[in-house]
């Protein structure tokens, strides 16, 4: 009845839905009796990571610092999921290659900017444009999709729940869960 550890990292822009679809999965993961974590903005960036913003440099040692904590949660035997916009494809690159083959699996949160921008929960897409918040991903600072993701998830076509669905459903074919 053990599941299979991963970290499955999700990446896409502000406003996609990473942190909402990542814990809906978790959810379900706990009801189904799997040991699960997540990790985002909330209890990363307001703590272990305070010290950094968004420059190119300090979003790269962002992701690098949450790569190594996110390893450390699938050896102690979680199943891990990672909501950062995480844009750029090398860092992404260098988590993957902290673990294992088949103990990261890239997911992109794939939404339009359009649509994320008309969604902009905490009002930033508006700050962005009026020139409030330098270096906002996708209107001032870039977002490089994945290449070769092992999972998209469209946010703006699916609801959240069959989003989750579709993460549960990908652990099942692996039987991972
Ligand atoms: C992008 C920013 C910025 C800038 C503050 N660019 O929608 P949110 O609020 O909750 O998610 C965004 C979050 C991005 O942090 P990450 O750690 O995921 O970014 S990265 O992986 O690039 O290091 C947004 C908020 O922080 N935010 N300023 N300039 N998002």
């Amino acid at each position: 009845n053990k599941h299979h550890s991963a970290v499955f990292w999700l990446t896409g822009l502000s406003g996609s839905g990473k942190s909402t679809v990542a814990n809906a999965a978790a959810k379900k993961l706990h009801e189904l009796g799997a040991n699960t974590y997540v990790l985002d903005g909330d209890n990363i960036r307001h703590g272990l990571n305070k010290d950094l913003g968004f420059s190119e440099s300090d979003r790269k040692e962002n992701i690098r610092r949450i790569g190594e904590v996110a390893k450390l949660f699938v050896d102690s035997g979680q199943i891990v999921f990672t909501a950062f916009i995480s844009p750029f494809q090398e860092d992404r690159k260098a988590v993957r290659q902290l673990l294992e083959a088949d103990e990261f699996v890239e997911v992109f949160v794939s939404c339009p900017l359009n649509e994320c921008e008309a969604r902009d929960p905490k009002g930033l897409y508006q700050k962005a444009r009026s020139g409030q918040i330098p270096e906002f991903t996708g209107i001032s600072s870039p977002y490089e999709a994945p290449d070769a993701p092992e999972l998209v998830l469209e946010t703006s076509r699916y609801s959240v729940d069959e989003c989750a669905d579709q993460l549960i459903e990908f652990m099942k074919k692996k039987s991972w869960i």
